[in-house]
C-alpha cells in the first residue's frame, strides 16, 4: 500500500501562515506540523511508500520531509499548473506512481490514530465519515446508499453524512476512480474535485463509509480551524489509556498490543501483582517488581502501575483512564464479570473500552508451554513455597498420591466473581501414598517407593510439594532424606515428633504410639537443618501432643523448642471436631512468635474457613486426604454395580468417559 498526500494547494485562506511554506507545514501542536504528524502516523502504520503532490514551496516541502528522518521513501510529484488546477490534476500527474492499494488524504487533514487504525483494518475500500457530526455547510458530505459511498461533494445534503477526504482504497476500486480522473483531465476537466470523477462512477467503485463518529478527523482551511483542531488534538494527546498485563515473558505479540494501545493515548500499563497472577494462572517466573521494570523500559509506555487484583475497579477509580484496552477474549468465560465491572466503572466517568481481537498464536502457546516446563524444574520449584508464603500469608495445599491426582491438584480452578481460585501446593501424604498401595500408614512404604511417587507427580506438575516425612526415621537416615528431597525440588518436609512404630495420628490414643522427647526431636531437626544444602528447603516440626492428649502446655513447649532448634515451620495437629484447641494453640504461640509459619491439617476440625485461619495467624492449610476419600466410595460403587447387574451398563451414568479423562493428561 502507498500513501498519497495531496499538497499542491495554495492554502491561501490561511493568510500569513502560508506565506513561506505550504499549509501542511503549519504547526498543529508544539511538536508537530500537520505533515509531520501525518507522516509519522503513516510510518507507524507500517506503510513505507509515500507519494506527495507539490505546488508552491515545493523545495521547502521536500527538504522538510527529508529532515524528519522517517523510515519512508518519498515520490514528490509536482503539479506545474498548481495555480490554475485542482488536485484532480495533481493526481493525474502522479498516476504512474499509483498502481497499488492507496491511502489517500488531503494535506490539511488532522486525524487521530484510531481513525487510521480503523481505516486500515477495513476489509473493503472505505472513506472516513461521521454520523454524529452535523452536516457541514460548505465542506464535503457523502451520500450513502446500499451501504456504499455513492457521491461525495459539498453540494449534497439528502441521505448525506459529514465526510473527510481520507480514503483507504483497494487497488481495483482505486483503478476505476483513477481511470475516470485520467479521462476527466484529458478532457480538460482539471479544475474540479477528484471526487467529481468518483461521482461519475455512480457507486461502481465499492467504497464503504467508515463511521468515525466523534473521533478527531478534521481539515484545516483557515486560522479558526487551526485553533479549534489544535485544541481537539491536545485533548486527544492528553488522553490516557490503560492496559493490564499478567505476563512475565514479553513477546512480540505483547509489543504489538503495546504499540497499538499507545497509539490511542498516553499508555499506563497495569502490572498484575504476583498474588493475583498466581491465583489466576500460575506462579510468575519473574517477580512483580522486575516485571514493572521490564514494562517501564518499553517504548510507548508512559507509566507503569501495580494492579493488585484481577478486578480493574481500584485502578480505574484511581487513574480514571479515558480508554481501557483489552483483548476481546474476556467477552466470554470467567473474566466476563471483570469486563462488566470495568465497563460500569468506565461509564461512571465517561471512559470507554477498546477491544482488540485476541490472537491465540501457536508460537506464543509454545512459549507458555516452555514457561510451565521451567516452573517444573527442581530449582525453580523448591523455593516457591517460601515465596508463596511471603506473598499470600496463607497457602492452601491439596493431597496428591500419583500423577493423576497431581494433575487434578495442578489444574483444578474454580471461578468466582471474575476471580480464580486454585490450590497453591501439593501434600504428599504418607497415609494416602500407603493407601494407594494397599498398605497401612506405618512407615512400611519405604523411601525409595515414596520418592517414586514424588517423581511421578513432579513429572506432570509444577506446583510446590510438601512431603509427609512421617517420623523422619533414624536421624542418621533423615539427613540423607533431606538431601534427596532437596535435590528432587521438594519444598518442605514435615516430620512428626514420634518414635518407634508410627501409626496414623487419626487413630490418636486408640493405638500404641510413642512421642519422642523434646531433646531427641530437636536433635533430628538440627541434623536435618545442618544437612540441608539450599536455603530454600524447609523442615517443619509436627507436634503430636494434642493427638496423644499430652496437653496444651506440652504442645507449646515443644513448638518453642523445635523452632529454637531450627524448624522452619510448626505443624500442630488435632483429631477433635471442635477447632477450639487448635485456635487456643495458635493464639498462645503467636503471642511469642509472630513469624514462624503454622501448618494445619483440618481433617477433623473442618468447619473453619481458610480466611478465618489466616486471620487467626495460620499459614498453611493442608487438605490431607480428601481426594483419596472421594475416590474409594466411587470405585467401590462401580465395582458393586457391575457385580449386581452382571454387566457394566448400569454404572455408566456414574463414569467419566475416557475421552474426558485423557484431556487431563498433558501432551508433549
Ligand atoms: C497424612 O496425610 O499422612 C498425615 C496427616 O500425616 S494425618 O493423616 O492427619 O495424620
Ligand atoms: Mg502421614
Amino acid at each position: 500500500m502507498k500513501a498519497l498526500i495531496l499538497n499542491s494547494g495554495l492554502g491561501s485562506r490561511m493568510g500569513v501562515l502560508t506565506s513561506e511554506h505550504p499549509k501542511c507545514m503549519t504547526e498543529i501542536s508544539p511538536r508537530e506540523t500537520i505533515l509531520s504528524r501525518q507522516l509519522k502516523q503513516i510510518a507507524d502504520a507500517g506503510i513505507r511508500e509515500v507519494v506527495i503532490t507539490t505546488g508552491l514551496f515545493r523545495d521547502a516541502l521536500i527538504a522538510y520531509c527529508e529532515s524528519l528522518d522517517l523510515p519512508l521513501s518519498y515520490s514528490f510529484i509536482h503539479n506545474p499548473a498548481f495555480r490554475e488546477t485542482n488536485y484532480i490534476y495533481s493526481i493525474y500527474c502522479a498516476r504512474a506512481e499509483l498502481d497499488d492499494d492507496i491511502l489517500l488524504m488531503h494535506g490539511d487533514l488532522v486525524f487521530e490514530n484510531e481513525v487510521l487504525d480503523q481505516l486500515l483494518s477495513c476489509e473493503t475500500s472505505c472513506m472516513a465519515v461521521s454520523t454524529t457530526l452535523p452536516l457541514p455547510e460548505k465542506d464535503f458530505k457523502a451520500v450513502i446508499g446500499d451501504g456504499k459511498v455513492l457521491k461525495v461533494g459539498v453540494e449534497f445534503f439528502d441521505s448525506a453524512v459529514a465526510a473527510q477526504a481520507l480514503y483507504r482504497l483497494k487497488k481495483e476500486d482505486w483503478k476505476k476512480w483513477l481511470d475516470r480522473i485520467v479521462a476527466f483531465c484529458e478532457a480538460g476537466n482539471r479544475k474540479v474535485y477528484a471526487e467529481n470523477a468518483l461521482n461519475d462512477l455512480n457507486g461502481a467503485a465499492d467504497i464503504r463509509p467508515l463511521d468515525v463518529k466523534d473521533l478527531l478527523c478534521a481539515e484545516i482551511d483557515d486560522p479558526n480551524d487551526l485553533e479549534k483542531v489544535a485544541k481537539q488534538l491536545k485533548a486527544v494527546e492528553d488522553r490516557t489509556v490503560y492496559l493490564c498485563f499478567a505476563t512475565d515473558i514479553i513477546h512480540g505479540g505483547h509489543i504489538a498490543i503495546i504499540r497499538k494501545a499507545a497509539r490511542l493515548g498516553k499508555l499506563i500499563i497495569g502490572v498484575l501483582s504476583d498474588e493475583a497472577v498466581a491465583s489466576y494462572k500460575r506462579f510468575p517466573l519473574v517477580p512483580e517488581a522486575e516485571r514493572m521494570k521490564l514494562f517501564e523500559n518499553i517504548t510507548g509506555v508512559w507509566r507503569v502501575v501495580e494492579q493488585h487484583t484481577l478486578s480493574y475497579r481500584e485502578n480505574l477509580e484511581k487513574y480514571k483512564p479515558d480508554i481501557v484496552v483489552h483483548g476481546d477474549d474476556w467477552c466470554t468465560g470467567f473474566q466476563q464479570p471483570v469486563r462488566e465491572e470495568a465497563l460500569s466503572v468506565l461509564a461512571s466517568y465517561g471512559g470507554r473500552l477498546v477491544e482488540f481481537p485476541y490472537s491465540g498464536d501457536e508460537k506464543y502457546k509454545e512459549l507458555q508451554k516452555r514457561e510451565r516446563a521451567e516452573l517444573a524444574m527442581p530449582d525453580a520449584r523448591r523455593g516457591r513455597l517460601r515465596r508463596l508464603l511471603e506473598m499470600k500469608g496463607l497457602v492452601t495445599v491439596m493431597e496428591a498420591h500419583d500423577g493423576l491426582t497431581g494433575l487434578i491438584v495442578e489444574n483444578t480452578v474454580v471461578h468466582e466473581n471474575g476471580g480464580a481460585r486454585q490450590f497453591d501446593a501439593m501434600w504428599l501424604s504418607s497415609l494416602c501414598d500407603s493407601t494407594a498401595k494397599g498398605k497401612p500408614d506405618i512407615e512400611l512404604v519405604d523411601m525409595t517407593s515414596r520418592f517414586r511417587t514424588i517423581d511421578d507427580i513432579m513429572e506432570v506438575t509444577t506446583k510446590p510439594i510438601i512431603f509427609d516425612g512421617d517420623t523422619g526415621g533414624l536421624t542418621e537416615h533423615f539427613v540423607y532424606t533431606v538431601r534427596s528431597l532437596e535435590r528432587m525440588g521438594v519444598s518442605m518436609v514435615i516430620i512428626e515428633d514420634k518414635k518407634g512404630l508410627k501409626k496414623n495420628s487419626l487413630f490418636g490414643t486408640e493405638v500404641q504410639q510413642t512421642q519422642a522427647t523434646i531433646e531427641e526431636f530437636c536433635e533430628k531437626i538440627r541434623a536435618g537443618k545442618k544437612a540441608q544444602r539450599t536455603r530454600e528447603f524447609m523442615i517443619c516440626a509436627r507436634i503430636e501432643s494434642l493427638i496423644l492428649e499430652k496437653g496444651m502446655e506440652d504442645a507449646l513447649a515443644r513448638a518453642k523448642a523445635f523452632t529454637a532448634a531450627g524448624a522452619d515451620a510448626i505443624m500442630i495437629h488435632s483429631r477433635k471436631k471442635d477447632p477450639a484447641e487448635i485456635q487456643t494453640f495458635i493464639e498462645a504461640f503467636r503471642k511469642e512468635d509472630q513469624t514462624t509459619p503454622i501448618v494445619l491439617v483440618p481433617t477433623s476440625f473442618n468447619s473453619v474457613k481458610e480466611e478465618e485461619w489466616k486471620a487467626r495467624g495460620a499459614n498453611v492449610v493442608i487438605y490431607a486426604n480428601q481426594l483419596m476419600r472421594a475416590t474409594v466410595p466411587a470405585i467401590q460403587k462401580a465395582a458393586e454395580t457391575i457385580l449386581q447387574n452382571h454387566r457394566a451398563e448400569e454404572c455408566d451414568a456414574d463414569l467419566m468417559p475416557f475421552k474426558d479423562i485423557i484431556r487431563l493428561i498433558p501432551e508433549e
